[in-house]
């Protein structure tokens, strides 16, 4: 995979994160900083020390900044850092940081995001805490900040610092990683109005918005759209006056890291201890105390895997390990408790005095331990009922240097979009994974190994170097983009640039598009007309320039528009021509029309099926038409369905292509569009003013057919490729004012 990454250097690398990356231990009364080994924090190394370094300043360190504890406070600043990273810690007073990470983050945000709305809290002085704490965080941000630096904020407990940053500093490039799952708007409005808005909002201020999967980057995206009314093409967002974009990256680890574990001889050692304690099949499971991570019913699962297989007892045990997680609150005693009880019965009910079903061990463990765990388990069983990505299920198939191996993975982790090969399961359905249990069991070895190869191949491509680097190509490519993608309004200074440039000009040619540009979209499109100012201004400008009119209108209507005008005309998206002596009209092509045969039954079940939408059937082209149907986001729903079903059942030999128009799919041969027809205007002479303006997708290939030099411009605010915008149809009429003025005081 080949990723861009710039030449140049630019700043530092400044990660935000709600942990600080590493720990300090005292020795004989000297403070030492003890670097965690978590993935993100080896990833973050590769950004600024390996192959992908050239993407920051030389010789920086990375700066680090997040919430410290007591021990961090006793330290000296000059003190807290190492080879690689800066540590800027942040401190809260109790209450607040209580009520911010207990409260807010992990009595709501966690439980609602994880799709546990019933164990989700909102209290204001929670809410208030969020806000404290973000802005404490940007505080100490603004001491550490330079221009040119990139900030790159991670996760739910921060999600209100991308905007601040935006705020202060509008030209940062910053951005965002939310490790958790974004879940559906119907959970996400749950939350107060005001609250989801600022943290949506608070999002938004990031250039780039990253999600391991594509479907919580689609929810992220819907939502944007309905709590802060922005709206989205092709994953990028249009803010005022720049783009984001919100995309999926998924999350990965250190392949060789976890793959060169195997041949470890420490690692083999408590491997071969294992395998003597336990001669028989393992089934292994390791995951943090919390109830998204389904312990309770995957116990349940297993449970019933030994009701079902009586043959399995005193042949296999599930090794269990929880490590001890935010147990000084309640709802996690409680689910410890249940746990022990759980295991106590499963234990009770099926062990004997030489058999021991479920092996539980309530603490962390060492890599080694793990490494171990995971090399000598047959089976691994991830269950969670909801998980970002779950990091558990890549390191188990990496480790397994001898392709051996079974691992069972729920769908509800982030990580089944990836491993396919797993055997995927329902956490909740505990006959479905004590079925999985039982094949996997059975799996021969062969079939093992080809799995777990595939799998393997996936994780060795995309690993978390590989992970950071794709981010920040993105975010380098978005940079680049945005010039193209800026909507850049048309103001008081660049309508003075094109009036001046119109007066210095002596032969100028102008295009514009009908529905939306001259005319608005009214629901009856037989009655959409131009009102009458922009219609005698049109007029005096086509009585001196050469203007052509580019429409997917029929030619009998624009006849009846234009009549008596001295304009050239552009029908049915290019199907159609007509010059500026008015004779007569030619068509693009030999228009075959057989083909509408087969197009207009779809189209006429897409109007049963979206109440209000109607079929237009022109010269040379079919239209289904949406504006009318009073439910839009239905609507937009079936046009999608539409095109889709119209890309798989159009035959290629057709030549026909679909046009996804505002409110409108039509359907033409594919021989022309509005660029093709507009550029043969252009070469008609040489113009030193060239000017285009539409607000329909179709425009964009006028737009692409026009010389650098044109004025193109965009009505709306969709991403387009012209060079300005007009924020709606009313404001068109002023433009022409300015320039059939130019056009007077020429005359
Ligand atoms: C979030 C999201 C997303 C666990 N116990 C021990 C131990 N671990 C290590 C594992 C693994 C990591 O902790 C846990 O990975 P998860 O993916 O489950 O991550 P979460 O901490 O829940 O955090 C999650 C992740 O962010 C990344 O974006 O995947 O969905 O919830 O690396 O190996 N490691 C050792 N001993 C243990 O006892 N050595």
């Amino acid at each position: 995979m080949s990723y861009f990454l710039p030449n140049k250097p630019q700043g530092r690398l400044i990660i935000v994160a709600y942990r600080l990356p590493f720990k300090i231990e005292e020795k004989n009364g000297q403070t030492k900083m003890v670097q965690n080994s978590g993935g993100l924090v080896s990833a973050v190394l590769s950004l600024t020390k390996g192959p992908n370094s050239t993407l920051f300043a030389p010789h920086q360190k990375c700066q680090w900044i997040g919430f410290g504890d007591s021990e961090f406070s006793a330290a000296d600043q000059r003190d807290l850092q190492t080879e690689d990273f800066v540590a800027h810690p942040v401190f809260l007073d109790k209450q607040i940081q209580e009520n911010y990470y207990e409260g807010f983050c992990n009595n709501l945000l966690w439980p609602l995001c994880h799709y546990f709305p019933s164990l989700a809290r909102f209290e204001d002085r929670y809410y208030q805490a969020y806000h404290v704490a973000n802005e404490a965080i940007f505080s100490r941000l603004v001491q550490v900040i330079r221009p040119g630096d990139v900030v790159w904020v991670h996760d739910y407990q921060l999600m209100l610092l991308p905007a601040m940053v935006r705020a202060r500093f509008p030209e940062q490039k910053i951005g965002f990683f939310f490790h958790i799952p974004f879940p559906s708007f119907e959970v996400f409005r749950l939350l107060p109005v005001s609250w989801r808005k600022s943290l949506i909002d608070g999002v938004l201020g990031a250039d780039l918005i990253g999600f391991h999967t594509n479907d919580y980057a689609e929810y992220f995206l819907k939502t944007a759209w309905l709590v802060s009314g922005y709206n989205n093409k092709l994953h990028y967002i249009h803010i005022e006056n720049r783009v984001a974009k919100a995309d999926a990256f998924p999350i990965s680890i250190d392949f060789e890291k976890f793959a060169g574990a195997y041949s470890d001889p420490e690692i083999g050692l408590a491997r071969l201890e294992i395998k003597k304690a336990l001669p028989f099949k393992i089934i292994f499971s390791v995951d943090r105390l919390d109830y998204s991570k389904g312990i309770i019913h995957r116990l349940r699962g297993f449970r019933q895997f030994l009701h079902n297989c009586p043959e399995w007892h005193g042949r296999i045990s599930l090794v269990m390990v929880v490590v001890p997680s935010r147990d000084t609150i309640e709802q996690y005693q409680q689910m410890k408790s249940e746990i022990d009880q759980t295991v106590g019965t499963i234990n009770a009910d099926f062990g004997s005095i030489n058999w021991q079903p479920v092996i539980y061990q309530y603490r962390s463990m060492t890599f080694t331990e793990l490494s171990a765990m995971y090399t000598a388990s047959d089976v691994a069983l991830v269950t969670p009922v909801r998980d970002g990505m779950n990091l558990v299920c890549k390191e188990y198939v990496a480790s397994r240097a001898d392709g051996k191996g079974v691992l069972i993975l729920s769908e509800m982790a982030g990580a089944a979009a990836e491993l396919g090969e797993a055997l995927i399961i329902n956490p909740l359905d505990a006959q479905d994974t004590a079925e999985a249990i039982r094949t996997a069991l059975v799996m021969p070895e062969p079939e093992q190994a080809k799995r777990m190869q595939l799998m393997r191949d996936r994780i060795r491509d995309y690993d978390v170097f590989t992970w950071t680097a794709d981010f920040f190509a993105q975010m380098n490519m978005l940079d680049m983009e945005q010039n193209r993608l800026r909507q850049t309004y048309l103001n008081d200074s660049s309508t003075k640039l094109i009036r001046s440039a119109y007066e210095s000009s002596s032969r100028r040619i102008l295009f514009f598009d009908y529905d939306g540009t001259l005319a608005p979209i009214v629901p009856d499109p037989a009655s959409a007309f131009m009102p009458e100012e922009i219609k005698t201004l049109i007029r005096r400008i086509s009585e001196r320039d050469t203007t052509v009119i580019v429409s997917g209108r029929d030619r009998g209507f624009l006849d009846r528009q234009f009549h008596g005008f001295k304009i050239g005309m552009i029908a049915e998206h290019g199907a159609l021509v007509k010059d500026l002596d008015q004779q007569q009209w030619r068509l693009n092509e030999n228009c075959d029309m057989d083909w509408k045969q087969s197009v207009l039954p779809i189209l006429q079940t897409y109007v049963q099926r979206c109440p209000g939408a109607f079929v237009e059937d022109k010269e040379t082209s079919l239209a289904w038409h949406y504006r009318n149907v009073e439910d839009e986001l239905y609507a937009t729903r079936r046009a999608q369905e539409l095109l889709w079903q119209l890309k798989i059942y159009l035959q290629p030999d057709l030549n026909l292509q679909i046009l996804d128009g505002n409110k409108v799919l039509e359907i033409k041969k594919t021989d022309f569009n509005k660029g093709t027809s507009a550029r043969a205007f252009l070469e008609s002479g040489p113009y030193d003013f060239i000017l285009a303006i539409g607000d329909d997708v179709t425009d964009e290939d006028l737009f692409r057919a026009m010389p650098e030099s044109a004025f193109t411009i965009k009505v709306g605010d969709d991403m387009s490729l012209a060079r300005y915008h007009i924020k709606n149809q009313g404001g068109v009429s002023q433009l022409l004012a300015v320039l059939a003025r130019g056009n007077d005081q020429l005359n």
